[in-house]
């Protein structure tokens, strides 16, 4: 039997966004958990051993107790619904979906845009030593547009992107938006978009981010 008292386990690696976005909830909720360092890019491959946690080769995965879990939005859920304290998603059906909304759209198309295609690109290249892939950068810019536009539009403006208590929509935007506001690009994107500028200076401030900083 699985007791909220163990400590769950987080396999991955604490540069991956996703590894922070499950960090986050485990953080906002105040729950102690290990983390166990997976690097799923070794030159032999996906360690053979996490393979059995995550047949898709991806971090993170999830334990608690002997009940096992992979993909972010499903162990984030697990750990609002089974755990004590403040909870990360809305009771009201609007204000619910509006989330479900929001976590959507970073996992879909505000992940690959910012994070790989400018973050990568223009920062993380820069820092091993190669060039940018500038036609990359200038085919993520107006996607990345959408992107922000959509979540100016979504959020309203009671301290987090919904609500005014944290939510898994700020979960999932902080860590791309860590990445992303790091990229010479997000200067000009963030222009005329205010409330999301002042969101995330007062999220990247939050103890939670402070104690997840790869
Ligand atoms: N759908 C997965 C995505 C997780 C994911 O893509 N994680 C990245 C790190 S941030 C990863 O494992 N990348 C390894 C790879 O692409 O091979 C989830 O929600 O957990």
């Amino acid at each position: 039997m699985t007791t909220t008292e163990e400590a769950p386990v987080l396999y991955g690696a604490a540069w991956s966004v996703y590894v922070r976005i499950a960090r986050l909830a485990l953080e906002e909720k105040h729950i102690t958990y290990d983390l166990v360092e997976v690097d799923v890019f070794t030159e032999t491959g996906v360690p053979p051993e996490h393979l059995n946690r995550h047949p898709f080769g991806r971090i993170p995965a999830f334990e608690h107790g002997n009940f096992h879990l992979y993909e972010t939005g499903a162990i984030v859920r697990y750990i609002d619904d089974a755990f004590p304290g403040c909870k990360l998603q809305p009771i009201e059906p609007k204000a619910r979906a509006k989330v479900n909304q929001i976590v959507g759209i970073m996992d879909a198309y505000a992940y690959r845009t910012l994070v790989w295609d400018i973050y990568v690109e223009r920062v993380v290249s820069a820092r091993e030593g190669r060039l940018a892939n500038e036609q990359k950068i200038a085919a993520a810019i107006p996607r990345a547009a959408v992107c922000l536009s959509e979540l100016t539009r979504l959020s309203d403006d009671r301290g987090f992107l919904i609500g005014d208590s944290v939510t898994l929509a700020d979960l999932y935007a902080a860590p791309i938006f860590a990445c992303f506001m790091q990229a010479d690009e997000s200067t000009l994107l963030m222009n005329g978009h205010k409330k999301l500028t002042d969101w995330w200076q007062r999220f990247a401030a939050r103890g939670s981010m402070c104690r997840t900083g790869a």
